[in-house]
């Protein structure tokens, strides 16, 4: 098994500044500045263990290009393009589009070359040179709309680097599975309309974006159906997780029959994270990896691309991360030292109300054809 592994020191360049959590730091008001959550520390950590635990000898380092505006505008409109191209040249930077994602001088530069490094993971995972890749990022994509950024995102890079394999590698139907803990809102809007992409979002119920990612919103026209959310209750384990993924997932990839899996990894429903309340472990993301990878060979020659979005637990989710990165490459490195805290939470097993909610999704696979 060969597994592409790109990242670049330069995505922790990507400066969001000190804010005070989500709000604007102010003295007056009390809110002491502190780093923006979205800082480079837990990625900028998952590499240093990915090469400290000797994983990145069993991994195929690649380097990632920019992508070109032109790829960035299958996607994204001008205006939207323009606006961050000129802030970024700004010397304190501007915002993605929300007043929440903010990015610095240079970020622009940054943000073409995420989306580039998620376009090399699909290009080399579709041609054949390695059997799965995982694009460790910043900043993140899956908020980001046609024609803005929000959420911390700049660029919808999963998006943009889905309609790349479409338009430049021959590749129709395309499956995207979004495990970050806030729904996948950017992707989903991108392919709303079409049958060919099919976008899952398993997240916590209603956290980001605020109303978005219910079980009503389906996709519409042609894509009706092809857009599939999973809003699990706050609490969510393992044993939730795991249980969301076989009776929903794998059973929406098997009808779907699609050509190439994406997955927008995010490691934000661990079960530390300061911004949501779930509980998964890295034992939970080495299943959840499992299952998919059993899924893409059955279904598309083992073709799995993920693109790293949230995550804000620097002690914890470097090891969510090098479990992903373990399985994909079948080389195990280091051992959760944190697993028996995390797994002895009381409520990781499957729980009465996370059933009932993804047992009353199962009817909703039968519009997947
Ligand atoms: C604020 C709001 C948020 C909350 C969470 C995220 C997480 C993103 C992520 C982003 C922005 C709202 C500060 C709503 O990890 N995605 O994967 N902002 N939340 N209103 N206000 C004032
Ligand atoms: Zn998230």
């Amino acid at each position: 098994m060969s597994t592409g592994y790109i990242y670049h020191e330069i995505f922790g360049w990507h400066d969001t500044g000190t804010v005070a959590g989500l709000a604007p730091a102010s003295v007056s008001a009390g809110l002491q500045p502190y780093m923006h959550f979205e800082n480079a520390e837990t990625k900028r950590r998952i590499h240093e263990l990915v090469v400290v635990s000797g994983l990145i000898d069993h991994l195929h380092r690649l380097a990632p290009r920019p992508a070109t505006e032109d790829e960035i505008l299958r996607v994204h409109d001008l205006a939207h393009v323009r606006r961050l191209k000129e802030e970024s040249t700004w010397p304190k930077g501007g915002d993605a589009g929300d007043g929440f994602s903010p990015f610095g001088n240079g970020s622009f530069e940054i943000a073409l070359l995420a989306a580039g490094a998620v376009i090399t993971a699909v290009d080399n995972v579709c041609s054949g040179t390695i059997n799965n890749a995982y694009a460790l990022v910043r900043p993140p994509g899956h908020h980001a709309i046609r024609e803005s950024g929000m959420g911390f995102c700049m660029f919808s890079n999963l998006a943009i680097a889905a309609k790349y394999a479409q338009a430049e590698l021959g590749v129709e139907r395309i499956a995207v599975v979004d495990w970050d803990v806030h729904h996948g809102n950017g992707t989903q809007q991108v392919f709303y309309e079409d049958p060919n992409v099919l976008t899952i979002s398993l997240h916590q119920d209603n956290v980001f974006p605020p109303n978005s990612g219910a079980v009503s919103e389906r996709g519409e026209g042609a894509g009706f159906g092809y857009a599939l959310n999973i809003p699990l209750p706050a609490g969510a384990g393992d044993g939730g997780y795991l249980y969301a993924m076989d009776q929903i997932i794998v059973p929406a990839l098997e009808r779907f029959r699609p050509e190439l899996i994406l997955v927008a990894s995010g490691f934000d429903a661990n079960a530390m994270d300061p911004l949501a309340r779930q509980m998964v472990t890295s034992a939970g993301y080495r299943d959840l990896t499992t299952r998919l990878m059993a899924a893409a060979s059955q279904l598309c020659g083992g073709k799995i691309a993920m693109s790293h979005e949230g995550g804000y637990s620097p002690v914890y989710v470097p090891f969510c991360g090098l479990a992903v990165l373990e399985t994909l490459s079948g080389s195990p490195a280091f051992v959760d030292p944190y697993l028996p805290v995390v797994s002895g939470f009381a409520g990781q097993d499957l729980q009465p109300s996370q059933q009932d909610l993804v047992d009353s999704l199962i009817p909703l696979l039968d519009d997947i054809r």
